[in-house]
């Protein structure tokens, strides 16, 4: 059976009726059918009733079959007359030919398992070979509650029915390094604050490198199921990781992407546990890591001097001694953590039903997203969902978990999640940068004064893995719960 076939109907689902298997009704749903039969037929249920937890055969040796057969045709003269639902005359007229009610749901509930497991198995390979066995509707476990769909409006957010595009604030890196410098800053700490996130672009990565990783990323996804499935793992900490959806083992509704997980640091370390197919693939992967990885630091090194972290340009020259700590502050970024995550996200045949990924923030310091000429990724801004309009050759980063507690809240995480659409495939490629592993991330002290007290509990990157894995990740919570909430100065 197609896993396509099978949708099980629940509230969120469709209320048309589509082909293949449903979940049997539950036993007070037939119970409330019975109400409606006459009290032969009342009694013919409550003897079969009787005989639950009696096996089969036992059922026949009390030679109850004749009997069966004689309620059979009283059942049937007043099935004619009474208006039932088709279903429930088949599985009556199963029940009075050969089975107990209890025998006959028994029936349908091993029928429902075992579709459901091969179901399940079939989801965890993965959307692109979903596609690939030929669907064309989505099935019920990608099919999201009807409030948390891309075109519906919740509660908390502003209408979205008229897609809005945005033209996030522009960061030109070469200006960055440039005698225009203080004015760039100033534009990178507005849209920190504002927006969670920006646009780079003249950022000196060859463009021969961002095409050839989008190019290697493809026929990566392209490989048969057998070869991409040798690098599925639900280790966290493994260097390399395929899979589904945002957290496979948890979430409840599926999201419509597959990824490819790299641990990018120490690179030596790592690289030999990174697909060895497509050949060329280590080599223009650890390329582009290593090209992401500077540029990351440079940005970093701006953000920290737009944040007055650390020293501006000028004042270097001047206080000799902050010197030393922001060179150890500088290093310990050198020497981070940095997990590259591949994209990928099929053509869907019902994208409003569904997402590429969910409303979610990044867990780092900055995010280098890099997308391809599809558009998908949407940022909550004012409340509304609004979508990013990729600039060819350009960086799109925003603002991670550990920037927003760094930064003692200055600087703003954002929600972000993916929309899928029905003509393209999309990728994406986001190099995520933290400190090294077993670093606790903390508000600046330099960011904390009686003004402007602590906002945020230390948090290391071993409760963030702990508290991912072993739940569904929904929007901002692992940053909800790093928060300190002021009684006296009401700051949350
Ligand atoms: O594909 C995108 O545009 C965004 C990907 C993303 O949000 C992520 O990998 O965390």
């Amino acid at each position: 059976m197609f896993v396509n076939d099978i949708r099980y109907h629940n509230a969120n689902s469709r209320t048309s009726i589509s082909p293949g298997i449903t979940k049997p009704e539950p036993v007070s749903q037939k119970l409330a059918t019975v109400r409606l039969l006459p009290i032969p037929l009342l009694y013919k249920y409550i003897q079969d009733t009787l005989v639950i937890n009696i096996p089969f055969q036992y059922h026949y040796q009390k030679n109850q079959y004749p009997i069966s057969i004689l309620f059979l045709i009283i059942y049937l003269v007043f099935l004619a007359a009474i208006p039932f639902r088709r279903k429930t005359f088949w599985l009556y007229c199963r029940i009075n030919l050969y089975m107990s009610p209890a025998i006959a749901m028994a029936v349908e509930e091993k029928e429902y398992d075992s579709n459901h497991k091969e179901a399940e198995s079939q989801y965890q390979k993965g959307v692109k070979h979903l596609c690939e066995s030929g669907i064309s509707r989505v099935p019920a476990k990608y099919i999201l509650p009807i409030l948390d769909r891309p075109f519906t409006t919740r509660h908390d957010e502003v209408n979205v029915s008229n897609q809005h595009n945005l033209n996030l604030p522009i960061i030109d890196f070469a200006d960055l390094q440039g005698s225009n410098r203080a004015r760039v800053l100033k534009t990178l700490s507005n849209a920190c604050e504002q927006y969670g996130f920006f646009q780079v672009v003249n950022h000196g990565i060859p463009s021969d490198v961002i095409s050839s990783m989008i190019e290697v990323s493809t026929r990566f996804f392209e490989l048969p199921f057998e070869e991409r499935a040798k690098y599925m793992s639900s280790d966290m900490y493994s260097p390399v990781r395929y899979g589904t959806s945002f957290n496979q083992n948890k979430d409840k509704v599926f999201c419509w992407r597959d990824f490819l997980k790299l641990m990018c640091h120490p690179i030596s370390d790592v690289l030999p546990h990174w697909p060895s197919s497509p050949v060329d693939f280590r080599k223009l992967a650890a390329t582009y890591a290593k090209e992401t990885k500077f540029l990351y630091l440079m940005l970093m090194e701006a953000v920290l001097e737009s944040l007055e972290v650390v020293g501006t340009t000028e004042k270097k020259t001047e206080e000799e001694d902050d010197d030393d700590d922001d060179q150890l502050l500088l290093k310990k970024f050198e020497d981070g953590s940095q997990l590259m995550v591949v994209n990928f996200y099929p053509p869907c045949p019902e994208p409003d039903l569904t997402l590429g990924m969910p409303p979610h923030s990044d867990y780092g310091f900055l995010t280098l997203l890099l997308q391809d000429e599809v558009e998908g990724l949407q940022i909550k801004h004012h409340e509304k969902w609004v979508t990013v309009q990729p600039i060819p050759n350009s960086f799109v980063v925003n603002v991670g978990d550990h920037l927003e507690i760094f930064s003692n809240g200055k600087y703003k995480s954002v929600l972000h999640r993916v929309l899928v659409n029905s003509m393209k495939a999309r990728i994406s490629v986001a190099s995520l940068h933290s400190l090294p592993f077993d670093c606790t991330v903390a508000p600046s002290p330099k960011l904390i004064d009686e003004s402007n007290p602590r906002r945020y509990k230390d948090t290391d990157f071993a409760s963030f893995l702990e508290f991912i894995s072993s739940r569904e990740p929904k929007r901002k919570n692992f940053l909800e719960t790093r928060k300190i909430f002021d009684l006296e100065n009401q700051i949350n």
